[in-house]
């Protein structure tokens, strides 16, 4: 089992620290023939997106599913709650990343440059991202984690974004309260720091997605 991407990219950070609370090693390597748009590279996933993971010569695209398939496979650690509503609070973190709190994303990050900033694609998205954040704090449980004592599937898909929205929101002078300080996603921030797994992942992540924007920062 291969998984392919940066670890600079959140969706493949989400699947690195979701194999790790289910105690399963998996270090993400560059994509076969030298990137995610090579010939290799698309007939495993023809998507063109990372992560991918490779199993068995067959290409498993989609942050999401390869983590539904981590569970699937891998059993014995459930990265998931017991209780049948904890899972499902679990799930709901996790979807809301990924269809509200990602597609306001994309406009902020394409609107990093104050100077040649679309300010009403901007304002949407900030309040977007807002209302996400709410919905998120809503699905979560008792914590510190997104659903108790210990980290699955949502804060696994929080986390990485979260730093993203950080990192963006302090590098780009919106003017805005960071959506992500509440009282609870402040805690859940914690309990995340805490947990040494999670940290050291969250570490790597961030120092790769820091160089990132820094490179994409010098071509804007
Ligand atoms: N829905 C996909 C999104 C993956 C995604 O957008 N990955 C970005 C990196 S953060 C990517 O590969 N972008 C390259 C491109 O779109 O060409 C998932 O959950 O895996």
């Amino acid at each position: 089992m291969k998984l392919y991407g940066s670890i600079a990219s959140p969706y493949v950070a989400r699947v690195v620290l979701f194999a790790k609370i289910k105690g399963v090693e998996l270090q993400p390597s560059e994509a076969p023939g030298g990137g995610i748009k090579s010939p290799e590279y698309l007939k495993l996933n023809p998507i063109g997106k990372m992560p991918t993971l490779e199993v068995n010569g067959q290409g498993i695209g989609e942050s999401a599913v390869i983590c539904d398939y981590l569970e699937d496979a891998y059993p014995q650690k459930s990265g998931l709650p017991k209780d049948p509503l904890d899972r499902a609070r679990s799930r709901l973190v996790a979807r809301i990343v990924d269809i509200y709190i990602s597609p306001a994303i994309g406009p902020i990050f394409r609107n990093m440059n104050p100077a040649k900033r679309d300010t009403a694609a901007v304002e949407t998205a900030l309040q977007d991202l807002t209302k996400a954040c709410g919905y998120i704090e809503h699905a979560m449980g008792a914590g510190p984690f997104c659903v108790g004592a210990t980290p699955t599937l949502g804060d696994c898909t929080l986390a990485p974004t979260t730093v993203l929205v950080r990192k963006m929101l302090g590098a780009g002078n919106f003017g805005v309260p960071d959506p992500t300080s509440t009282p609870r996603l402040q805690a859940w921030w914690k309990a995340m720091e805490g947990h040494a797994d999670c940290k050291a992942i969250l570490d790597v992540h961030a120092t790769a997605l820091d160089a990132f924007l820094k490179t994409m920062a010098g071509r804007r």
